[in-house]
């Protein structure tokens, strides 16, 4: 077994699904959690001076999405065929497209622009986004994409509590209980129990 850290934020946010995902694949690893005060130091040694970060026998990758994609191949959670792949990452892409819009505002530092775009998005741009997405995930048989278990679901259940405090919807299952059914294929996999349970609790 390849000897692995996992570099990250002590937060779910971007990095969880690489968590769950080594988790899944039974792969020990080193659950680094880098607080704000030690991210400064550790920054220039990362590939693009970012986290998420693993490292697999000391060469250090980055980028999340590419390592997820990256051990959801290693764990048979890819498509069954180049199509089937090219729609995870199609249905990954737009994801990651919802979250980062809600994240323009909240990490606007203008508190009256800030203001102004969450009720402007709010009212004109998330519902649109959100709609788009349930029909996705019942299209997918209450996954993310290929109609089945894959990364894709990986990434979306790990980002859930980040996307819903971007878009300061904390109700958000409730109104789309599609998103719910992907978070619980993967929450409730038996592979799974031993790492949810020993983990802390975050609230992104
Ligand atoms: N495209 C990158 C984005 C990574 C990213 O935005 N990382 C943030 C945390 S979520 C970070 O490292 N921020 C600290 C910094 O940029 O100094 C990925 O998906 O891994």
């Amino acid at each position: 077994m390849p000897d692995v850290k996992y570099y990250y934020f002590p937060v779910k946010a971007l990095g969880e699904s690489v968590r769950l995902l080594l988790a899944y694949g039974g792969q020990d690893f080193e659950d680094k959690r880098i607080s704000e005060e030690d991210w400064p130091a550790f920054k220039p040694s990362t590939p693009f001076g970012q986290m998420p970060v693993l490292e697999i026998d000391g060469k250090a990758y980055a980028q999340s999405t590419a390592l997820s994609r990256y051990l959801g191949r290693k764990y048979g959670l890819s498509g069954a065929n180049a199509e089937e792949d090219l729609e995870i990452d199609q249905n990954v892409d737009f994801a990651n497209d919802v979250r980062a819009k809600a994240a323009t505002v909240e990490y606007e530092t203008d508190e009256e622009l800030k203001a102004k775009k969450h009720v402007e998005f709010t009212k004109n741009v998330y519902p649109e986004l959100l709609e788009k997405l349930d029909k996705i995930i019942k299209k997918n048989n209450g996954h993310i994409a290929a109609g089945k278990l894959t990364w894709a679901d990986f990434v979306f259940a790990g980002m859930f509590d980040y996307l819903k405090a971007m878009l300061r919807i904390p109700d958000l299952e409730k109104k789309y209980p599609s998103y719910q059914q992907v978070v619980d294929a993967v929450y409730t996999l038996p592979k799974l129990q031993v790492y949810i349970k020993n983990a802390p609790k975050t609230e992104i």
